[in-house]
């Protein structure tokens, strides 16, 4: 497949996702939902892969469903459709893959833009970015996780006030509330999630991979769960390569060399 709505390019043990309709600010097309099912495709066909990142083209980073798609057509649209096809399944993707996405959100997120960032797992945003619930603006409600997220990630009181107002937030509010993990100056955010993606892919990804799961696993699960969850993953990680090396270089004074087997 020739990428045109987004750039993919594989570099050192990661690969690097760019949403790329930067004069539509990356809004979301079928074409562009295409393309990211193929990279993820990829990502997940990879064992070589193992760190990921998703950002976005020019002055956005996703400004949600593109709207041009959804004027001027004749009859009602199937929105439930859109979503079942296209962003459920994309958000459950990235959630599942074993290696973890570090999200550089270079710019505004809006609508579901917004959702699809807090589906990954390490958040960074440029100083300039802004977070947007854009979708009571055109009538509809958040989707693409949107419901699921905010309120585990800022409380309810604050999620409801994004979704019903749609008031935007500065990275800086984002960072505070603990929507995102951290801000970075605009032009080291993209040197920073490469420098954090190249590191991860040194990482043991088996692990981080598992751990990534357990802490989805424990929005939902009880406490007894969550501990028989640890044993039985750790009882898991206990057999593979990454921690017989990681305990052999401890002893031998050396650093690790993790394959992410
Ligand atoms: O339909 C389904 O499948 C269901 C799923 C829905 C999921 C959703 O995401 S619904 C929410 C859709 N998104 C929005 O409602 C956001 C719309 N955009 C905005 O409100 C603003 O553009 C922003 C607040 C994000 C940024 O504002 P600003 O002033 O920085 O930029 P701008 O001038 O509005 O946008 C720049 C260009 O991008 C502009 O085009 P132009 O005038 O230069 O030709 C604008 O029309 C275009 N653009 C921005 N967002 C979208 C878009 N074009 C199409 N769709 C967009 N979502």
């Amino acid at each position: 497949m020739i990428f045109e709505a987004i750039e993919y390019r594989e570099e050192s043990g990661y690969a690097e996702i760019t949403l790329n309709r930067p004069d539509r600010l990356n809004a979301f097309t079928a074409q562009m939902h295409e393309e990211l099912r193929e990279a993820v495709t990829r990502i997940e066909q990879n064992p070589e892969i193992r760190a990921v990142i998703l950002t976005g083209a020019g002055r956005g980073f996703c400004a949600g469903q593109d709207l041009g798609e959804r004027g001027n057509i004749g009859g009602i649209p199937d929105l439930g459709e859109s979503l079942d096809k296209n962003y459920n399944p994309l958000v459950k993707r990235l959630r599942a893959l074993t290696a973890p996405v570090v999200v550089a959100i270079n710019g505004v997120a809006a609508g579901a833009g917004a959702n699809l960032a807090l589906s990954g797992d390490l958040l960074l945003a440029a100083k300039s970015a802004q977070f947007i619930q854009a979708f009571c603006k055109i009538g509809l409600v958040p989707d693409c996780g949107g419901t699921y997220f905010l309120p585990r990630l800022i409380g309810e009181a604050k999620a409801k006030a994004l979704a019903i107002t749609g008031e935007p937030i500065d990275a800086d509010t984002a960072e505070r509330w603990g929507l995102i993990w951290k801000v970075v100056d605009d032009e080291s955010l993209l040197p920073e999630a490469r420098k954090l993606a190249a590191h991860l892919a040194t990482q043991p990804t088996k692990a981080l991979g598992a751990m990534k799961q357990m802490l989805q696993a424990s929005l939902t699960n009880s406490l007894d769960a969550q501990l028989d969850l640890e044993r039985d993953t750790q009882r898991e990680m206990g057999c593979s390569e990454d921690f017989r090396e990681g305990v052999a270089a401890f002893l031998e004074k050396r650093p690790p060399v993790f394959k992410g087997r």
